[in-house]
Formats: C-alpha cells, structure tokens, sequence
C-alpha cells in the first residue's frame, strides 16, 4: 500500500486566511476532519489526553488517513489539553459519553468568540457542553460519513456522506464552511440541525440496539420486521411529542431502506460492544426514554428495549451508561 508523508504546509497567508482549527480526540472522525483540513493547507493542531498518548502520538509521526489501498501521513502539531494558546475554533471528536470532561479541560482556553463544533451522535451530550461553556457558540453536527481505526493514530475512510451543521439558537452559517469546501468534506448548513439529530437518533434507536439483541447485521433485521415496525410507530409518537414532527415522517419508510441499504454491515454499536468497547446508549435510548417520560408519553416497547440492552451489556460487563 503506498504510504505518502505529507509535512503540514504552513498556514496560508493569502486574503482568505484562515483561523487554526483545534481538534480534541483524534480517533475516527478526528483523523478524518485533522488529515483533510490539513491536506488542503489549513492550519490544524490536535489536542491529546495526556503527556503518554502525546509521545505515542510523536513517535508514530502524524496521523494516517487510510482511502482504498492508499494511505497518507501528515505530520500535524500536537498539543496536551493544558497547553496555553487560545483555542478559537474546536471540533470535538471525542464519543459522547467523553466529549462534556474533554470540553472542561480546555473550556478556560477558549477565547470569547470560540467556536465549537459538536460532531456526537445521538443526543444530550451537545447540550452538556453547551452549558459547560455558555459564552462559547456551539454548532451541532450530524454526519453519515463512515471511518473506522485500524491502528493508533490511523483512520480508515469507510464510507463517503454528507455533515449537517447548524445552530440550535439559529444563528447565522459561519464563514469557515469554505474551508470545508476547500478541504472536500461535504456538508451542508442545517436550520434544522436538533430536528435532523433526532431523526439520526430514531434511526439508530430503531436498527442498532436490535442488531446487538439478535445478534446480527442489520440486513438481519428483515427476520424482525414486526418487532422494528412497532419501535417505529413509538419512535415517531416520540418525535411528534418533542416537538419534531418533521423527523417523524416516514420514519419507517426511511428506516426498512437503511436496512437494506446496509443490509451487509454491522451497525456502529454491535461494532463497539462485538469489541468490548462502551456504546453510546445513553445518548440514543437513554436520551429517548427520558424524553418520552419529560412528556409523559408511554412507549412500552422503547422502555423494554432500553431494559433489554441495558441488561446485555452488564452481562457481558460492558457499561450500560
Ligand atoms: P473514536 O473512539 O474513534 O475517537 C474518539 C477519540 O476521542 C479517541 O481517540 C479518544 O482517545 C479521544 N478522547 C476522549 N476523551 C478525550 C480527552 N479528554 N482529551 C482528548 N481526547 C479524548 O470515536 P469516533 O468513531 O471518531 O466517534 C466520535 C463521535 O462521532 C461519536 O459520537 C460517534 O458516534 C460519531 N460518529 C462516528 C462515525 C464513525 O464512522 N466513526 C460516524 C458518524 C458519527
Ligand atoms: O448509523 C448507523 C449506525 O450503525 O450507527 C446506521 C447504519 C444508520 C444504523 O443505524
């Protein structure tokens, strides 16, 4: 496989010069948004957990983005969540579950008009940041793009897509977005980017927590058409019932062509719990279940399902938070 080293070229000093992009947790998505940035001349600088994974990260020479049989290194900067320069544009990278702690860590470097951009999945975890650092603008982001590691510090680009972002408080589309453009990560400025989270959020409430149950991919789920059906109609009553009636539309429609789409795959949680690793739960059922009470709505089979896994992932002493 051709291994191409590309040093970070320095930061472009041309009219359109661009602000420095931080980038805290250099996983899967971090590799992917850092390694395009970068390669298209953007200033980037990753932000690691501490001072051994930052001399892992030096010893491995940059970070690998691996595209069909090519891969290509770019030695990007590092720093620790310590550090002292301001941080003015942030994407966060990190899962969930981590992304409020990793936030508070830098949350007194931010400089008064920082940027952040939420790149979690589900939902809950956005509006623990939010209200970590009120006096920063936090752009939520939802993307279908697919990368998965297949070593430290290398990212495998799985699956081209499109990201959303948008402003919950409807702010108007930051000028960076060019830079998006330039780096070839296709996107698109959402007004309605909680609206189009929660429909992720129904999509994977209804597909992914099956797949670990039955044990399958989710082209498995044909077998269990009743069972999604029923989750369906109780995810779009959800929906309707927070204030979303658009995500509820045709949900199930959309939900049985995922299926099929994808027929062949496993879904991000069967991968994360078939690998021993913590799933996002309490950002996808946790959240949905806890809205449905909020709104005192009863939807037996969510609840159950909740319960299910819950009690899966203990038996197999995974975290069910
Ligand atoms: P990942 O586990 O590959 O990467 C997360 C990184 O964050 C890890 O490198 C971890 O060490 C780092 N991290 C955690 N806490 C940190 C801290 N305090 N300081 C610095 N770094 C820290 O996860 P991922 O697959 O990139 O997923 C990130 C988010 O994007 C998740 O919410 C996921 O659901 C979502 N997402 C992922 C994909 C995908 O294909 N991987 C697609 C769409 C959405
Ligand atoms: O997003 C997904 C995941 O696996 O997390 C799909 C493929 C849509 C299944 O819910």
């Amino acid at each position: 496989m051709p291994n191409a080293f590309i040093p970070q070229t320095a930061a472009d000093s041309s009219p359109r010069a661009s602000g420095l992009w931080h980038i805290l947790g250099a996983g899967s998505m971090g590799t992917l948004w850092a390694t395009r940035l970068a390669r298209a001349g953007l200033p980037v600088r990753l932000i690691v957990r501490n001072p051994a994974r930052l001399k892992a990260y030096q010893a491995a020479q940059g970070l690998t983005l691996v595209e069909g049989d090519h891969a290509q290194r770019l030695l990007i900067d590092a720093q620790l969540p310590e550090d002292d320069d301001p941080i003015r544009r942030l994407l966060v990278t990190c899962k969930a579950y981590d992304a409020e702690r990793a936030v508070a860590q830098i949350a007194a470097r931010l400089s008064p008009d920082a940027e952040l951009i939420l790149l979690q999945n589900g939902l809950g975890s956005q509006q623990a940041v939010a209200e970590r650092v009120p006096h920063a603008r936090c752009i939520f982001a939802s993307s279908t793009e697919g990368a998965f590691r297949d070593g430290d510090w290398r990212a495998v680009f799985a699956g081209h897509g499109n990201t959303w972002l948008g402003d919950a408080h409807q702010g108007p589309a930051p000028l960076w977005l060019e830079e998006l453009q330039r780096s070839g990560i296709r996107h698109e400025w959402s007004t309605n980017i909680v609206g189009r989270l929660w429909r992720k959020l129904a999509l994977n409430c209804a597909i992914n927590p099956l797949t670990v149950l039955h044990d399958c991919q989710n082209g498995g789920l044909k077998a269990h058409h009743t069972e999604v059906e029923v989750l369906c109609a109780e995810l779009a009553t959800l929906l309707e019932g927070c204030g979303q009636p658009e995500a509820a539309i045709d949900l199930s429609d959309e939900v049985s062509r995922v299926i099929a789409a994808t027929a062949n795959n496993y879904s991000s949680m069967h991968q994360d719990v078939a690998q021993g690793r913590r799933t996002e739960i309490s950002y996808l059922l946790g959240y949905a279940c806890e809205a449905a009470h909020r709104q005192q709505l009863t939807l037996p089979h969510l609840e159950q399902l909740y319960q299910r896994l819950t009690v899966h992932l203990q038996r197999r002493g995974l975290p069910s938070n």
